[in-house]
């Protein structure tokens, strides 16, 4: 416990903890602009509690500005006429000024998202400009095909931006979100409408501002803050967007795809939520097996759609496995995510900070044994002690329904058999692990578990060139790799007589 302090107190990085704060309004059609209604909301710092400032509240008038820009800018713009290898040479350009900005961008996340500054600069940032510069890269190399056609005929296939999409994204990895959307669909020539989460919008809007020093033609890139229920649904159900890709709740994502279908038909992409398992098999290098497990699970504070929150462990390696965690949790220090020592900030909000509190609550009621953790960290701030359940069932609320915190439930299991079917047993299939040196046992679980993304020997292994997203409940359509261009892209076919 004595590591579980919430000291706010870092020294070394000062100037970051308070980042500067230069945009706060609307980006719609290359300008920062105040909301039509002239509301603002309160941004909030996790940490405190406190409010880091005000920001323009867009509204369903404000997404339709940003629409008409987007509309314009695609219709009758130079950015999907440009060639591919030009597109992409400005995608290099807003990498270049990133790179140039990353501690100030880092800083930004961390105070409004509660995220280790440290973890920012090393992993969120350089996300953004690695996936610039990959879909930079593929702008050049969209291609249609020759068809081989009978009866006299010839013909070819485009592949066509889509033209406006509208992107929902949540506030657990406000940089990577942002450009797991916009680089692919700035690659193929689509125009955007953004909404960033309420809770974490002001990276998103230095990104707006770099994208247009970049040479990004306005009315490309517009950012609208606001909130689901009005900018959000706003998007999914307007009449001239094109496309909705959405990272989010699975709730929310029912709501949109409704919107999407009552509106015009517009197709939509969903990375929803998860309650991944992560499978440790007997044979497990058991430090290696601690270090994925906990990793997986308490990564981002556990606010992440794959963590691994069903821990499935083999019964010979189950009590050292249990015993390993423990002292790792014990050893988890929470607290200022700007101070370096710091393993775990605050959860996003109060919402979430209560929501979390409650599910361990329930988990204690049904019967779960709490092993570690549990509490509240400090007197100020969204602080949680990283907590382990044991002896949790698999009809537990705790094991069914996405936490979105840092609660791990560890279950025991006999045969590989019984493992893939307890794996499989939720209306999730986001992501799912393994551990184990068998070869065999690998490659048999891998192609039986029903989820969009299976680890071996490793967890949250992220790359830009590995296509992500949901089987089931957990959604559907790919981001990142070349299958994240196609969403952004429709075939056309073009036939003619020989
Ligand atoms: P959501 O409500 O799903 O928020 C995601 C995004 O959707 C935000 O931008 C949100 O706007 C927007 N949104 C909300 N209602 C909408 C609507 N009716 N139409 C269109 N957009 C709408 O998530 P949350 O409430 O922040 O978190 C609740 C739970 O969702 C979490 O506990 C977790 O289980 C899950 N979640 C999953 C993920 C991932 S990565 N799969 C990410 C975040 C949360 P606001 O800005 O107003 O919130």
């Amino acid at each position: 416990m004595a590591n579980h302090s919430n000291g706010n107190s870092n020294q070394s990085a000062a100037s970051l903890n308070t980042p500067p704060i230069k945009f706060t309004k609307l980006f719609i059609n290359g300008n920062f602009v105040d909301s039509i209604s002239g509301k603002t909301f309160d941004t909030i710092d996790p940490r405190t509690e406190e409010v880091i400032t005000k920001v323009s509240l867009g509204g369903a008038e404000d997404v339709d500005l940003a629409v008409k820009a987007a509309r314009h800018a695609f219709d009758h713009g130079p950015w999907p006429r440009m060639s591919g290898s030009e597109r992409g040479k400005i995608m290099m350009k807003f990498a270049d000024l990133i790179e140039e900005n990353a501690e100030e961008l880092a800083a930004l996340d961390a105070v409004n998202g509660g995220k280790l500054f440290t973890l920012c600069k090393l992993i969120d940032i350089p996300s953004a400009t690695k996936a610039l510069r990959y879909y930079g890269g593929a702008a050049d190399k969209i291609h249609g095909t020759v068809l081989k056609l009978s009866k006299g005929l010839q013909g070819y296939t485009l592949r066509e931006p889509i033209g406006v999409v509208g992107s929902i994204i949540p506030w657990n990895f406000p940089t990577v979100m942002f450009f797991m959307k916009t680089a692919p669909a700035l690659a193929a020539g689509c125009t955007i409408v953004l909404k960033p989460a309420e809770q974490t919008p002001l990276s998103a809007l230095y990104y707006a501002h770099l994208a247009k020093l970049a040479g990004v033609p306005d009315g490309v890139l517009n950012v609208v803050n606001g909130y689901g229920s009005t900018a959000g649904a706003a998007i999914s159900s307007h009449m001239d967007i094109d496309k909705v890709t959405f990272t989010g709740s699975t709730e929310v994502g029912r709501m949109i795809m409704t919107a999407a279908a009552a509106s015009n038909l517009k197709p939509v992409s969903l990375e929803l939520g998860g309650k991944s398992p992560l499978l440790i098999f007997d044979d497990a290098d058991i430090d290696q097996a601690a270090d994925i497990v906990f990793r997986g699970m308490f990564f981002n504070k556990g606010e992440i759609c794959v963590a691994s929150s069903r821990v499935y462990v083999q019964e010979g390696i189950y009590e050292k496995l249990k015993k390993k965690l423990v002292e790792k949790a014990k050893a988890t220090v929470v607290g200022d995510p700007f101070d370096p020592k710091v393993h775990q900030g605050p959860q996003i909000n109060k919402k979430q900070f209560e929501r979390i509190l409650s599910y361990i609550e329930h988990g204690k009621r049904e019967g779960a044994t709490l092993l570690t953790g549990g509490k509240h960290v400090g007197e100020k701030g969204y602080y949680i002690e990283p907590t382990i359940f044991s002896d949790v069932k698999d009809d537990m609320i705790i094991a069914k329904e996405e936490i979105f915190g840092p609660v791990m439930s560890l279950m025991k299991f006999k045969t590989m058999e019984e493992a893939i079917k307890r794996a499989n047993n939720t209306t999730y299939g986001l992501a799912a692990g393994i551990v184990t040196k068998n070869l065999n046992v690998a490659n048999t679980v891998s192609r039986s578990i029903r989820a969009g993304m299976v680890w071996i020997n490793c967890y949250t292994a992220f790359d830009v060139d590995c296509p992500y997203g949901g089987y089931k409940m957990s959604g559907f359509g790919r981001d990142y790799g070349l299958d994240g261009l196609n969403q952004y892209l429709q075939v056309k076919s073009v036939v003619t007589p020989i």
